[in-house]
């Protein structure tokens, strides 16, 4: 696939590869747990039964890792910031040393605050948490705050609470299903906190990374549009609406538990500089067929008010994921249209898809695709400002363990040895012909 087929993007947009704490540092015993390591702990969490324990050993090959993100000649690293590393003697020391490297190596850093790792002693259940993680987050913010130039609070508060608190298939397992939203307004809450405690401290260039998709209804039928519009309503306006309009979707804001929520829904608005969107795939989904069903990995359980059906006649990933690169048109020039001038520019923090094999062809053509179909998003007016792939390295799928390879770097899970894949070498041409 010829590299130079690829559209011009504007100056000074951001191209880079995004990782997490969890899925790739490893080194767990250097730190406090985090309720993702009590999960991995308990039989049966994760499908392969492996754990984050060592991972890619990141934490102790940083400097490896760094010199890969220069071969790639990546603008910025997307990482994140482990709190409960953050909370354990000489944990921020080692954030500190990496944003050094990268400013050494010319890669801008770009920190999530909180990627699901959170402290095993902190529930998201607990308003008081989205308190304690705008102090954390200042502590951040104090130490790093002279080099780092562009900050995440969270990534996908969506995922955190369906997977991890409604259906239990994510740390911390819980299977609450509606129960589940103070864990929703909870992230939102500490989310605007941070926002906050960052501007306190002087830095700026502060974002979110929401996962987004389009919805497809399954028909035309009045009772499948329904069950799309509740699903859309659910895993994406629910996020979105606070954050950009200052409110909830109607018939939801009665289920959030608190007494304050109109002064809440003040903090969660607070003005952002760019909006992160995470994108892999859009989800065509029905009304409920009246037994468990299971997606790309997710159960659906039968009570659900929804029920997620197959696009057809699409290619899929090894994870199931179907591949719509014109999805990522559709849901830009969508959010376009929905939040008009309070949308802010657009950054895609995450895109990315699971394969197997050195000789990654299905990546890079669909890389290939969605860079191109961000680039119509662009024609279409939409103020796009950056794109990150996920993910630099093969890394801890989360409860599928090891089994789903996302990097451009294949790494041997037996012997840490790092290999770029084809997609490596193409990506970096791609940013060559870019300059
Ligand atoms: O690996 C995850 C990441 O942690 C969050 N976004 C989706 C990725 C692929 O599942």
């Amino acid at each position: 696939m010829a590299t130079d087929q690829i559209p011009q993007f504007p100056a000074g947009f951001l191209w880079g590869v995004s990782t997490s704490a969890h899925q790739i540092e490893g080194a767990a015993d250097e730190r406090e747990p985090s309720v993702w390591d009590a999960f991995t702990a308990e039989p049966g969490r994760v499908k392969d039964g492996s754990t984050a324990a060592v991972a890619c050993d990141h934490y102790h090959r940083h400097r490896e890792d760094v010199a890969l993100l220069a071969g790639l000649g990546v603008d910025a690293y997307r990482f994140s910031v482990s709190w409960p590393r953050v909370n354990s003697p000489g944990g921020l020391d080692f954030y500190d040393r990496l944003v050094d490297e990268l400013c050494a190596a010319g890669i801008r850093p770009v920190p999530t605050l909180f990627h699901w790792d959170l402290p095993v002693a902190l529930d998201w259940l607990e308003r008081d948490t989205a308190s304690r993680f705008a102090e954390y987050v200042s502590v951040v913010a104090e130490r790093l705050g002279d080099r780092v130039h562009k900050w995440i609070t969270l990534n996908e508060p969506a995922e955190h609470t369906l997977l991890g608190h409604a259906l239990g298939v994510h740390a911390p397992g819980r299977r609450l299903l509606f129960d589940a939203l103070p864990v929703a307004h909870h992230q939102l809450l500490a989310h605007g906190l941070a926002v906050r405690a960052l501007r306190a401290a002087g830095v700026g260039d502060i974002g979110i990374a929401n996962s987004h998709g389009p919805t497809w209804p399954a028909s035309a039928e009045p009772a499948d549009v329904a069950a799309a519009d509740f699903y859309d309503l659910l895993l994406g306006r629910l996020f979105a609406d606070p954050l950009l309009l200052g409110r909830y979707p109607d018939g939801i804001g009665e289920l959030m538990p608190s007494a304050d929520l109109e002064s809440d829904l003040k903090v969660i608005s607070e003005p952002l500089d760019w909006y992160g969107v995470n994108y892999y795939a859009p989800t065509r989904v029905g009304a409920p067929q009246g037994a468990d069903g299971e997606f790309g990995g997710i159960p659906i359980p039968a009570e659900l008010p929804f029920s997620v059906r197959e696009i057809e006649g699409v290619p899929v990933t090894d994870f199931g994921w179907p591949v719509v690169p014109e999805g990522l048109t559709e849901l830009l020039t969508g959010f376009r249209e929905r939040y008009g001038d309070r949308l802010p520019p657009v950054v895609i923090t995450e895109n990315g898809c699971s394969y197997e094999g050195l000789d990654d062809q299905d990546r890079i053509a669909y890389l290939d695709g969605h860079i191109r179909a961000l680039h119509r998003a662009l024609e279409a007016g939409v103020d796009v400002r950056g794109y990150f792939v996920w993910s630099l390295l093969d890394n801890f799928e989360w409860a599928e363990g090891y089994a789903r390879r996302f990097g451009m770097v294949h790494v041997d899970f037996a012997t840490l040895r790092r290999t770029p894949k084809s997609s490596y070498a193409w990506f970096r041409d791609v940013l060559r012909a870019q300059r």
